[in-house]
């Protein structure tokens, strides 16, 4: 095969990896559960993770009015919190101050609140989801964890909006970011290999034909 039908070949297969990550990421594991009715009960699972993360830092289409069991997991040698705002529908900026976010949990308590103090340590407690539909913001309140970004979303009757800053390590939502750095840096390599391709077969076209072999 020629060099040039090569890169073609390249491009393409790389094309078409860019264009599978870009359409076929599934949706963040609590999400892919689709909607639940109200009442009832569900589970979730949460560990404070390392580098100030949460594992997983997004959970949508919790069911409504339901006793919601939580376990929450230290798999980090440090003390973490999970602590739920109910605040609904407020994203917490980001430079807000541990004064700050006293005031925000004062003023709306804890739709719910556990701690685990070392490694390994499992936390299980429960508590009623909120009746009507609605997206909230958890954070870690020990000191400077929430500026280094351990905070992540909930959502209850629906999924955790697409548009919500997150920067936990513990994510498992591929960034808009990442997939459209993925995908311009495909096409770019694509648009680079037909360039060369269309420039090799012009030359190529300025050449006499090949001697045939006797
Ligand atoms: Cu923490």
């Amino acid at each position: 095969m020629r060099p040039w039908n090569l890169l073609a070949l390249a491009a393409v297969v790389f094309a078409g990896i860019a264009v599978t990550a870009a359409s076929g990421q599934l949706p963040p594991r609590a999400d892919r559960l689709g909607s639940q009715p109200a009442g009832g009960s569900a589970s979730i699972s949460i560990a404070a993770v390392s580098n100030f993360g949460y594992q997983p830092d997004t959970i949508g289409n919790l069911p409504l009015s339901a006793n919601i069991t939580v376990t929450f997991t230290d798999d980090d040698v440090l003390p973490h919190t999970f602590n739920i705002s109910s605040r609904e529908g407020f994203e917490i900026p980001n430079d807000y101050t541990a004064a700050q976010l006293n005031q925000l949990f004062t003023e709306y308590h804890a739709l719910y609140a556990a701690e685990v103090n070392y490694e390994g340590e499992v936390s299980v407690g429960n508590f009623t989801s909120p009746s009507s539909p609605g997206w909230y913001e958890f954070i870690c309140n020990q000191s400077g964890h929430f500026a280094e970004g351990m905070y992540g979303f909930i959502a209850f009757g629906e999924p955790v909006p697409s548009n919500l800053t997150r920067h936990g390590t513990g994510s498992e939502i591929p960034t808009t970011g990442s997939t459209v750095i993925a995908v311009l840096g495909g096409l770019i390599i694509v648009a680079v290999l037909a360039g060369i391709i269309i420039w090799r077969r012009r030359r190529g076209a300025h050449r006499p034909p090949p001697e045939l072999l006797p």
